[in-house]
């Protein structure tokens, strides 16, 4: 019986997994085979679902939980995309607050499924930005020491861990960071990549190319630290259309609201994760991003469109309460629209600190 090529790319939120998800997913396709992707959030109202489905990919989706604790939701989501795209290799990206990913979901698919899926190694994206603070120990590493440990733990369980980025650091940085990974997760590949430039692009894959005993590595997790990590993070997904008379340039709505989010969420010294935003439009979509409190906004798809109306969907990962978070996307997105003469009608707003993860599986032993 054929088995399933099934390729998981971890890493914090923001890290890159989507950007490169896209990147590898068009490799695959280059190379004449078909591909399926599935996402992975708390809630619905995916800004990744909704901006790969944009880029034509097949996109199934596991809301609600994470794969460890929805895992019997990702393969049934897997079944239903190989009944309809019929893909030879599925790329699948967990939830950025996640770990112990290894033991919930790549063993338990190697040793509960290992007839239907061959899983690939298990590559983890370091994201400079939050990554290199929390490598070098800084006390001010924007988040808790319990969100540090889970971002540390993410790359210990690694296969790879891959420094993203790499067009925005100096040569000196990429050194300083990887001799950082080299020292504190000795053992373990480092590659250098920038997802945005395909810089370092070909390693990777040909790295999650390999056959043979991954996921090996033994690892104890603590989860009532986990649990308080990942509470840390007010989580808001919303949906919204919005209306004008005029019309308005769709990137720079989007850019200005997060714009004014960063700016009003630095009044109150919350941390950013990932504060991301989609704008779809007449069949074109962009896309605005925000990665850390201390980065610049910025677009990472652009639609180039003048449009009177648009759907918007609103990520939002930062470190303060759901309904701080809720008010400050309320206002940003009023106010951008005010600008423009437009008005925001929100659909749902799902909010809220995500709850203990409970794995339905956790296999400590590794796959034989
Ligand atoms: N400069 C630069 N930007 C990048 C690179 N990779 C990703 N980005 C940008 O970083 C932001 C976050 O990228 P995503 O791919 O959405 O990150 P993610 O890991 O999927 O984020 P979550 O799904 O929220 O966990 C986007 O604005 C991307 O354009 C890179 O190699 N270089
Ligand atoms: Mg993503």
């Amino acid at each position: 019986m054929s088995t399933l090529r099934f390729i998981m790319l971890g890493g914090f939120l923001g890290a890159g997994k989507t950007t490169t998800i896209s990147r590898l997913a068009r490799h695959y396709q280059n190379r004449g085979m078909k591909v399926g992707i599935v996402t992975n959030d708390q809630a619905t109202d995916l800004v990744d679902t909704n901006s790969l489905r944009a880029q034509g990919f097949d996109v199934g989706e596991v809301p609600g939980a994470c794969f460890c604790c929805n895992f019997n939701k990702l393969t049934e989501t897997v079944g239903q995309l190989e009944k309809t795209a019929r893909p030879d290799i599925v790329l699948a990206e967990p939830v950025g607050s996640c770990t112990d990913l290894v033991a919930t979901v790549v063993r338990p698919l190697q040793q509960l499924f290992g007839g239907t899926f061959d899983v690939a190694p298990y590559a983890v994206l370091l994201k400079p930005s939050h990554g290199g603070r929390i490598l070098r120990g800084e006390q001010r590493g924007g988040f808790s020491p319990q969100a540090a440990y889970i971002f540390k733990k993410q790359l210990e369980e690694a296969d790879l861990i891959v420094v993203n980025r790499i067009d925005e650091l100096s040569a000196d940085e990429a050194d300083v960071l990887t001799s950082l990974l080299q020292s504190q997760y000795p053992g373990t590949p480092v590659l250098r990549m920038s997802a945005k430039t395909g810089a370092g692009f070909d390693a990777l894959a040909e790295f999650i190319e390999q056959r043979g005993r991954f996921g090996q590595r033994l690892m104890d997790v603590d989860y009532d630290t986990y649990a308080i990590g990942e509470a840390e993070l007010g989580w808001l997904n919303s949906s919204l259309s919005v209306t004008a008379a005029k019309a308005f340039k769709l990137d720079e709505l989007l850019l200005d609201i997060i714009a004014r989010l960063q700016a009003s969420l630095d009044e109150i010294d919350a941390e950013t994760a990932h504060l991301k935003a989609i704008g779809v439009a007449d069949g074109l979509y962009g896309v605005a991003n925000l990665v850390s409190s201390f980065s610049p906004p910025e677009l990472s798809l652009s639609s180039r469109g003048h449009v009177r109306e648009a759907q918007l969907v609103i990520n939002a990962r930062v470190a303060t309460a759901p309904e701080t978070l809720t008010e400050h996307v309320e206002r940003a997105v009023a106010a951008a629209c005010a600008t423009r003469g437009a008005k925001a009608q929100f659909q749902q707003t799902q909010s809220f600190r995500p709850g203990r993860p409970v794995p339905t599986h956790r296999i400590l032993q590794p796959t034989a």
